[in-house]
């Protein structure tokens, strides 16, 4: 059979299992990234399973989330990755490097290769042609540990790109106008691999920014082939060795495809609350802004703080905005500075932060109360901006910094800047900002680091029948950002789930923990696409702490479901979506004969209250059964043996 380049890679990396669609496989995992936000409870979780080593090519541990350092908890979380990080023989990259995906795509992506990542952006590495995933920590914990993660075998959506972008065209357009086609949920149980002669006109960081937000189209990861432009990109970060060509079969089957013409790509936005919200520019009444910020693991590479650089070069940014700028890596800013195009930023009154997620995830420049912001990332969910109630909406950098300079989301197709940057000058990475893998066991710590700010994690139990009340009834789209909050205030604790647990569902409920203590845990139900974003496991981890038993949810995103399933909390689809009306809030429910249902896959829930039954599903893999049979993941990992 004629293959697409994702089946070969995952082909080629398979430990066991048969790769079919829907097949659950286990595949060796090359390299692993963390970043300080989920990876302290990753490395728990590794510490729990007692190793020595890595069996990785590459596992890096990034520092560039919590950066803000507002109080020790930040710097007892960074401490206790570093000394994580040497005990078990995992490059470190300290605060000031840069965002992960960045650095990674620059220093460490190599094509064909797998890489897990605890933070649901990973596969912006799909633009060097390596299948990158996006997974909870306890998932890279085992990677880490054992070389191995366990996928369901994702259907293949094929794009095929025609002709090239047009001028003021970023690909971030192109993303944004694949999200209004799909959705934010269009993507699930897909990877994303893209084809044909447009992609020839793609740099290797437009197809980052493609990669990137196939996170939030829900797809598994996202991935180019690897042709001359890897090749330059490679050759221009000094890994010119790293180089293969990869590409699929011609005529390789896919699953789905779409085919579009990148000359009918326009700027456009995102409107509020949600990154699908697709509109072009050209189609906007005058939005008035308060604040643009350029940036995120989308949009800051080199080429796109270049062209901001070009349209800001001589004016000013206009007087009621404040013009954050944050350089993707220690890297780029160097460059920026030593060309002359930082000054340029900085002339004309831009805010200039340091190379990290920054406002991306709240940490800082929350906008006023009422704002209105444009940011070059990629999520705009309610809130995650710091501010409940600002307007965020998504575009291209270029978009950002023309409008920024209007003071109203403005088309950079009607202004003039230079267009055409050479990526492929040379770059010299910043070793200064890395302390690398310790090879010498002897010199490794013996003990990690562990502040006051580093609790332990929740343990998991073995899945027993249910008997609990409803506490919370959701709607559609709920995300990690709803279950677990993040902002300046909260991020610090990521380490610290009982503190969390105060703040679950915060921008929904302000009571979700009083409810859970008043009835001894419960369930929670809700609509369609439950667990969206953000690959957090805290989102899984303050439930489970809370005593949460179930989701009964319409459909839920892939990296929560696994991150519910590794805490032995079970996820639940209704087969009748019309159920979800027969379950009311405070409903106490009942689901008997749990073990059993969980071998066949259909479950019975029990409303008391309304003396009615309703079916519901949970397929689970033979592992998947296992580990909630077994009460979690990590006891199931630690003494799994791959025959
Ligand atoms: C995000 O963009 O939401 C984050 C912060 O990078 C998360 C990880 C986290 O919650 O720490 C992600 O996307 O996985
Ligand atoms: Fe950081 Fe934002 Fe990217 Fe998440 S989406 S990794 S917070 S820059």
């Amino acid at each position: 059979m004629k293959k697409s380049l994702a089946l070969k890679i995952l082909e080629n990396h398979l430990l066991k299992g048969e790769i079919k669609t829907g097949n659950e496989v286990c595949i060796k995992i090359d390299q692993t990234l963390t970043q300080d936000s989920t990876g302290t409870m990753a490395y728990l979780q590794l510490e729990a399973m007692d190793i020595e080593d890595v069996k990785t090519e590459k596992s890096i541990a990034y520092i560039d989330h919590n950066i803000l350092q507002a109080g020790f908890e930040n710097a007892d979380d960074h401490e206790f990755i570093k000394s994580a990080a040497n005990k078990y023989g995992i490059t470190f990259s300290k605060a000031g490097c840069g965002i992960c995906h960045q650095v990674q795509l620059e220093q460490f992506g190599k094509p064909g290769k797998t890489l897990l990542g605890s933070d649901s952006h990973t596969p912006t590495g799909g633009a060097l042609a390596q299948i990158a995933i996006g997974a909870g920590g306890l998932d890279v914990a085992v990677a880490m540990a054992r070389g191995f993660y366990f996928i369901k075998v994702p259907k293949i959506y094929r794009i095929n790109l025609k002709n090239e972008l047009k001028d003021s065209v970023n690909a971030k357009d192109l993303i944004l106008y694949i999200l209004g086609k799909l959705s934010v949920k269009g993507g699930t149980g897909f990877i994303m691999e893209y084809t044909g002669e447009g992609v020839k006109s793609l740099s290797v960081t437009d197809r980052a920014t493609i990669c990137n937000m196939g996170a939030e189209l829900g797809a598994t990861t996202s991935i180019f082939p690897s042709d001359e432009n890897t090749l330059k990109y490679l050759k221009s970060q000094n890994r010119e060795k790293d180089y293969v060509m990869l590409s699929a079969d011609d005529d390789a089957i896919y699953d789905e495809s779409m085919e579009i013409d990148l000359r009918d790509i326009k700027p456009a936005v995102a409107k509020p609350h949600f990154p699908d919200q697709y509109e072009i520019v050209e189609n906007l009444p005058k939005i008035k802004l308060d604040q643009v910020a350029i940036g995120s693991c989308t949009n800051s590479s080199y080429k796109d703080m270049m062209k901001v650089a070009s349209i800001l070069d001589g004016k000013k940014v206009h007087p009621d905005i404040s013009l954050v700028i944050s350089p993707g890596s220690a890297t780029i800013l160097e460059k920026l500075s030593e060309n002359g195009a930082l000054s340029k930023m900085i002339k004309a009154g831009a805010r200039i932060l340091e190379s990290g997620c920054g406002p991306c995830i709240g940490m800082g420049q929350a906008p006023k109360s009422k704002g209105v912001s444009l940011r070059s990332f990629n999520r705009n969910f309610k809130g995650r901006s710091g501010t409940m109630d600002a307007e965020i909406y998504l575009a291209s950098p270029e978009t950002c910094a023309v409008s920024a300079i209007k003071g109203y989301i403005a088309d950079p197709s009607n202004f003039s800047y230079e267009k055409n940057f050479d990526e492929n000058i040379i770059f010299n990475h910043t070793k200064a900002y890395f302390i690398e893998r310790e090879e010498d066991l002897s010199k490794r710590y013996k003990k990690t680091v562990k502040g006051p700010n580093i609790k332990p994690f929740p343990k998991a139990k073995p899945i027993s029948n249910i008997d609990k009340k409803i506490i919370y009834k959701a709607g559609d789209g709920i995300t990690t950002d709803d279950i677990c909050p993040s902002n300046a205030k909260l991020l610090p604790f990521r380490s610290n789930i009982e503190y969390l647990s105060n703040f679950a569902f915060s921008t929904k409920i302000s009571d979700f923990k009083k409810r859970a203590i008043e009835n001894d845990g419960g369930v929670i139900v809700a609509g369609e696409n439950y667990g969206q974003g953000s690959s957090r496991e805290h989102a899984a981890l303050i439930p489970l702490y809370l005593g949460v038993k179930a989701v009964l949810a319409k459909s839920f995103a892939r990296i929560h479901r696994s991150n519910l399933i590794n805490n032995a909390i079970l996820p639940l689809e209704f087969v009748d979506f019309n159920d979800y009306e027969k379950l009311g809030e405070f409903d106490n429910i009942k689901i008997s004969n749990v073990e059993y249902s969980i071998e066949s896959g259909n479950f019975i829930i029990e409303n008391i209250d309304k003396n009615i039954s309703i079916n519901l599903k949970g397929v689970f893999s033979d592992r998947e059964k296992e580990i909630l049979r077994e009460g979690g993941y990590l006891n199931y990992a630690k003494n799994l043996e791959l025959e």
